[in-house]
């Protein structure tokens, strides 16, 4: 299995990036903001309980995302591996999936972490917010949801930079710039 965790602030491209890694590679794509979304939707208990914290753009609690996260892993152990988006976002969810995955024979090969300016971050989300009227994309909740990053999220990359598994990408540029640096990155890790 090949394994990659796509990483970065909010709006720095991590779900627009690995629709097209997915594809290129045949990996899983495993987007805890996309199965929250999906069970906010569907309204199951976990989906009420994430809204109150997507809205605000706070994390939602560790356990729900881990426990979540567990059967989608199980599921697709057969795959060539996962593209990790938005997972982990928390120290605690990174012990989590070294340990899962070291369970199961397997890790993560690299950490790929988009790095683009605030300003230009703000300015994505605000535009998405236009079309998706996603409610965490309007920009009181969208500059909480960069400071819940910086103090809770970014220490995730010291966990992967002790592990050596550390790669930053530079996420300024056009959709197929960035996805040409970030394949460059996989082709020398493979
Ligand atoms: P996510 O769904 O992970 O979303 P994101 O961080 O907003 O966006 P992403 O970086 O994927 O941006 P995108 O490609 O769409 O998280 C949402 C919320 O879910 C979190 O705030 C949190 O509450 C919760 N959550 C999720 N996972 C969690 C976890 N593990 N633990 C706890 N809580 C969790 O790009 C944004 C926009 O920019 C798009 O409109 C795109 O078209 C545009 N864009 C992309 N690349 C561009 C480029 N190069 N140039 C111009 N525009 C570009």
């Amino acid at each position: 299995m090949f394994n990659i965790v796509i990483f970065g602030p909010p709006g720095s491209g991590k779900g627009t990036q690995s629709v097209k890694l997915k594809e290129k590679y045949r990996l899983v794509h495993l987007s805890t903001g996309d199965i929250l979304r999906d069970a906010m939707a569907k309204k199951t208990p976990l989906g009420v309980k994430a809204q109150e914290y997507m809205g605000k753009g706070e994390l939602v609690p560790d356990e729900d995302v881990i426990g979540m996260l567990m059967g989608v892993l199980d599921e697709n152990m057969d795959s060539n591996g996962f593209i990790f988006d938005g997972f982990p976002r928390t120290e605690k969810q990174a012990l989590f999936l070294k340990k899962n995955l070291e369970k199961r024979d397997t890790m993560i090969h690299a950490l790929l972490t988009l790095e683009v300016k605030r300003e230009e971050l703000i300015k994505r989300l605000i535009d998405r917010g236009k079309q998706s009227g996603r409610s965490d994309d309007k920009l009181s909740v969208i500059e909480n949801r960069i400071n819940v990053y910086h103090d809770q999220t970014a220490p995730v990359i010291e966990f992967y930079q002790k592990l050596d598994k550390y790669y930053p990408v530079a996420g300024m540029g056009t959709i197929d710039e960035i996805f040409d640096r970030l394949c460059g990155v996989i082709e020398e890790v493979k």
